[in-house]
């Protein structure tokens, strides 16, 4: 089996362009004061920080024809996918600190990109309370956060497209290649759109039904040797009573448990290649909390155990 990298490189991309709430921006440094590096070395890893992206400043203003700020919203994304394609290119695993959640669009188009350059296969587990695939049509905010899965797919504003897009002009993402976990709060339009584009979504509905063991053996089906495993965390995956440090807090999230073993079964696959830590906003946290916890359940999923593993039947 390709061994997933050993060596993993932070980004940081402070920026809350694409978000409804200021502070996503400081998420890198919190990441940091937290103890992300040494969390991670302390799991054979070696880390090279790569400091902080730099980027347009965010000029807060309403919405334009759908969109807020989408020419800073298009430019730090496109920063962001140079970024982690060039640590793919090193065999480096990419950890994309953020940042508000719109610059997933770079960092899973650089993924996309380098899996068709090498030939594995993509899977990528959408962690949130959001399904993020929201349109300018349908989105009741404009703010680009809530629509980075719908531009991986192909629908949005033509400048992010196209950055998202393969050389060949093919959409990044496609239906069977992503699983969406936790979600819990999703607009009336975009509700319509998941279903009709057949997005495969585990929502805490299914999680109370069945348990977060069989929803991750189910999002993880299909996941081999050769599939470069994408995790995009977004911090409000979890429940706000544990994670009060994001922008949009939505209650009946994923519990400390639920979200440590959702963690243990991806390292377990044993095929995680790049991840994104996404919305995190410490002007909202308390005492850096959320930060904190972000970091232990990042170690969970580079394989921190409390024993040597013994699997139940
Ligand atoms: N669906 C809403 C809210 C939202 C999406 N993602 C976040 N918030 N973080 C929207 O504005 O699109
Ligand atoms: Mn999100
Ligand atoms: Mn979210």
């Amino acid at each position: 089996p390709a061994a997933a990298p050993r060596i993993a490189s932070l980004i940081g991309a402070p920026t809350d362009v694409g978000a409804g709430a200021r502070g996503a921006s400081m998420g890198p440094e919190a990441l940091r004061v937290a103890g992300l590096q040494p969390a991670l070395e302390s799991h054979g890893l070696t880390v090279l920080d790569r400091g902080n992206l730099s980027g347009p400043a965010n000029p807060w203003q309403p919405p334009e024809d759908g969109y807020r700020h989408l020419r800073e919203v298009v430019e730090w994304n496109r920063r962001v996918r140079d970024a982690v394609a060039a640590e793919l290119a090193l065999g480096h695993l990419p950890i994309l600190m953020g940042g508000d959640h719109c610059l997933a669009v770079g960092s899973i188009s650089a993924v996309a990109r380098h899996c068709a350059d090498t030939g594995r296969k993509l899977r990528v587990l959408w962690l949130d309370a959001h399904a993020d695939f929201n349109t300018s049509a349908l989105t009741p905010s404009g703010n680009v956060h809530g629509m980075p899965v719908a531009c991986l797919f192909g629908f949005g504003p033509e400048a992010l497209t196209q950055l998202a897009n393969m050389p060949a002009g093919s959409p990044a993402l496609r239906t069977e290649q992503i699983r969406q976990i936790g979600i819990r709060s999703v607009d009336p339009g975009e509700k319509r759109f998941v279903h009709a584009q057949g997005l495969e979504v585990f929502d805490m509905r299914f999680i109370d039904e069945v348990g977060m063991r069989q929803t991750m053996e189910r999002a993880l089906d299909g996941v081999d040797a050769n599939t470069h495993l994408h995790v995009s965390f977004d911090v409000d995956f979890l429940d706000p009573d544990i994670a009060p440090g994001v922008g949009t807090t939505i209650p009946g999230g994923p519990t400390y448990r639920e979200a440590q073993l959702c963690m243990e079964m991806v390292a377990d696959c044993g095929q995680l290649a790049s991840l994104d830590i996404m919305e995190l906003n410490p002007a909202l946290d308390v005492r850096n909390k959320t930060a904190l916890l972000a970091v232990d359940l990042v170690e969970s999923l580079f394989g921190k155990s409390t024993l040597m593993r013994t699997r139940p039947a």
